[in-house]
């Protein structure tokens, strides 16, 4: 398998609660390593861009406020078959069908406010990462 980097948001939920640290610990605790990362508030305008692709779903809107309703801590997540390895840990979109000890199964407290988001390709990856970060604020 090969290293890869993935890109990652703490949600609002997460930081309202002040468990970013908890998050972060079981990122670290898979063999993920957080090789950038910085605590922003996203405007409508790069959470509307960012989420896009969903602009036509009927939570769109929701998402959209959700994601602007506090800070967010986006990271690059960097390991082994990272992409796929931060969906495991994060665990299913709806909490209630998120597996046991999994980050949306033990945080989350809905489907909106599920915690975290992660890259769902190596594509999505490509694109996301650059849209936070520039190439001299990622050290891995
Ligand atoms: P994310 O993009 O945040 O990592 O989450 P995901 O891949 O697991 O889920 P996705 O289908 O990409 O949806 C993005 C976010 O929209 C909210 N959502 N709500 N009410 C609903 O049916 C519904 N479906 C999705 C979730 O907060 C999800 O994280
Ligand atoms: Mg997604």
């Amino acid at each position: 398998m090969a290293v890869q980097r993935t890109f990652s948001i703490v949600k609002p939920d997460a930081t309202k609660r002040n468990i970013t640290g908890k998050v972060n610990a079981k990122i670290e605790d898979a063999g993920l390593r957080i090789i950038a990362q910085k605590r922003i508030q996203l405007s409508k305008e790069q959470a509307g861009e960012f989420y896009g692709i969903h602009k036509e779903r009927p939570f769109y809107n929701d998402l959209v406020e959700f994601m602007t309703s506090g800070p967010v801590v986006v990271q690059v997540l960097e390991g082994e078959d990272a992409i796929a390895k931060y969906r495991e840990v994060m665990g299913a979109t709806n909490p209630k069908e998120a597996d046991a000890g999994t980050i949306r199964a033990e945080f989350a407290e809905s489907i909106d406010a599920n915690t975290v988001h992660g890259s769902d390709a190596p594509e999505t990856a490509a694109e996301e990462i650059p849209f936070f970060f520039s190439d001299d604020e990622i050290v891995g």
